[in-house]
């Protein structure tokens, strides 16, 4: 192996398991047993090349609280990701979105349960709004989705 063949190998050795890692993030799912649409979620998480691991709770508001989602931002299942909160029917791309730039907040959240939002399918459903939620618990503006 010549020498400029080796540096190109050993970088990529170097790269893989971090854009590996980047490409299946494990999304940690806490919804109640009873909650049909947070099942379809995390089947549109897993169709959209997310790694999912459930847990079944009773109640998600403790998780909710504990990942700084506040309860008026609250939805049917809360979950994490890469170090952010994820509450309820966010779609997968915007996980994607918030993954690759990193941004300085708690999450992001779908705010109720949005009628049109992925788990929430309903055709001609009215625009929905994710939010992110900044470090300080306020809401903004993330993307604005119009179901199909
Ligand atoms: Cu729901």
């Amino acid at each position: 192996m010549n020498r400029r063949r080796f540096l190109s190998f050993a970088a990529l050795a170097a790269l893989s398991p971090r854009a590996f890692a980047q490409e299946t993030p494990l999304v940690e799912v806490w919804r109640s047993p009873t909650c049909g649409c947070c099942g379809a979620w995390v089947k549109h998480l897993q169709e959209n090349g997310f790694a999912t691991k459930v847990h079944m709770v009773d109640d998600t508001s403790a998780m909710r609280r504990a990942l700084g989602i506040p309860e008026a931002l609250g939805s049917c299942h809360t979950a994490k990701v890469g170090g952010y909160a994820i509450e309820g029917h966010v779609p997968a791309s915007d996980i994607r979105r918030l993954l690759a730039q990193r941004p300085k907040a708690r999450g992001l959240a779908a705010p109720g349960m949005p009628a049109g939002s992925p788990g929430m399918d309903l055709p001609n459903s009215p625009p929905y709004e994710v939010v992110l939620v900044q470090e300080d618990g306020k809401a903004s503006v993330y993307a604005r989705h119009v179901p199909r």
